[in-house]
């Protein structure tokens, strides 16, 4: 059955799409020479749209565009086109706070949902480096500055009321990107549900006993209310190592289609929890001549710089530009109350931690045990080898997730994590 799209909307492909490019000059100009000249290559390393990167002789563009189903399955899963707009909105709001950490938008087709963005060379994945045992030393500050400032000054600390709930509508109908999370994230690993896969038969247990935990399941049940009825800032919404791009010196955050006025922690335990995926699937690369531990411990130190980089700009940010209509400031105005204030703001950041601690467990179970898995753990062949890893995940996941209140701090969240490892020497199953 045919998918049914707006009149004027057609998807391109390699053939179609220097034609598109020659007829919008600046675009054109970008990549100099004559259409002929152009080299398209498809990039499709996303799940939901379809991209391409196009080299010219003077310069190269990235295309995306919005089809009408999810391009990891196929047309069985029909999704709304109307994704592109709001990674396209996403893109400008937090370009204005972000700078060069977003790529620049160089073109908008409404009419196509069609997105052109500057194509970032040399850049590579991060999941894809991580994966390789690459480290990038300027990562964890970058990506914490990122954080820090997307959330802050699109939330009612920075804002007031009126640019707040300008901010909540103009997003409001993302609904089939944040119903994808819904699912994917909160409810499918939790059932019997057709889109799940796990490494079987060696998870088939671990598998049946989260769909028979309560206690895991009303904890993931707590976390989709908190995330269907927050609006706390604009999220990224996706915020993976596979929607980061890097090179040692740069970093870049693509992929905002699922963008909306969401918890600022969804973005903050999302990014933990792929750097945690990553600790775990490195014992599954390792060599004799490339034992992984460096990579390892750089992984976790990533998440302890994260967080406390995070934490000290988020501060600063709210000293230096707060007095939003959602900011204590605006009462606590007199000097006998700026201690007050600072507490106030420490432990509005600490209540994040421990939202962003269950968020980062829900992410690793359903990277496990739902449909979209990871490329850390995917690329170990020998599934016994791969279910030692993802069993360790598992394990401290849903411990993140049912008690976060034990991870008071980023370094019980890293050393919960060097101790899974120790407990189970190599070889040794969790
Ligand atoms: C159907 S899309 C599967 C997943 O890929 C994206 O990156 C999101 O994480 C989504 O849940
Ligand atoms: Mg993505």
């Amino acid at each position: 059955m045919a998918l049914s799209v707006p009149e004027g909307y057609e998807p391109l492909d390699a053939r179609s799409l220097p034609g598109y490019l020659a007829r919008h000059p600046h675009l054109a100009a970008r990549l100099g020479g004559r259409p002929e000249d152009w080299r398209v290559v498809e990039a499709n390393d996303g799940n939901v749209n379809q991209v391409f990167r196009v080299h010219g002789p003077a310069g190269d563009v990235c295309v995306k565009q919005s089809l009408p189903y999810v391009r990891l399955v196929g047309e069985s899963w029909p999704l709304a086109l109307g994704r592109i707009h709001f990674e396209h909105l996403a893109l400008r709001e937090h370009g204005k706070h972000v700078g060069r950490r977003v790529p620049e938008v160089l073109h908008h087709d409404a009419r196509l949902f069609l997105l052109v963005v500057e194509c970032l060379t040399p850049h590579r994945i991060l999941r894809e480096g991580m994966t390789d045992g690459v480290r990038y030393p300027r990562f964890a500050a970058q990506v914490a500055d990122y954080l820090a400032r997307s959330l802050f000054f699109t939330s009612s600390l920075a804002l007031t009321a009126e640019e707040k709930r300008a901010g909540v509508a103009a997003f409001s109908a993302n609904t089939a990107m944040c119903r994808i999370m819904e699912d994917m994230v909160f409810t499918e690993p939790y059932q019997v549900h057709p889109r799940n896969r796990w490494t079987s038969p060696a998870l088939d247990g671990l598998a049946a006993a989260v769909r028979e935990d309560v206690p895991l399941k009303l904890a993931a049940f707590r976390l989709k209310h908190h995330y269907l009825n927050t609006t706390e800032a604009l999220i990224h919404g996706d915020l993976h190592t596979g929607s980061i791009m890097v090179t040692q010196e740069d970093t870049r955050i693509i992929d905002q289609e699922f963008a909306f006025h969401g918890p600022m922690a969804f973005d903050v335990g999302s990014l933990l929890a792929h750097l945690l995926l990553s600790f775990f699937s490195q014992e599954g690369h390792a060599t004799a001549r490339a034992p992984r531990e460096d990579s390892a411990s750089w992984v976790l130190e990533v998440a302890e710089a994260l967080w406390s980089s995070f934490h000290e700009t988020f501060l600063h940010l709210w000293e230096a530009h707060g007095a939003g209509a959602g900011d204590p400031a605006v009462l606590l105005t007199r000097p006998g109350e700026r201690e007050a204030l600072r507490t106030e703001r420490r432990a509005f950041l600490q209540r994040l931690w421990e939202q962003s601690v269950a968020y980062t467990g829900a992410e690793m179970l359903r990277r496990i045990f739902g449909l979209a898995h990871v490329l850390d753990l995917e690329r170990i062949a020998d599934p016994e080898r791969r279910a030692r890893c993802e069993e360790r995940c598992v394990h401290l996941g849903r411990d993140l997730l049912v008690e976060p209140g034990r991870y008071r701090t980023v370094r019980d969240l890293t050393a919960a994590a060097r101790n899974a490892v120790a407990r189970t020497p190599r070889g040794q199953r969790a």
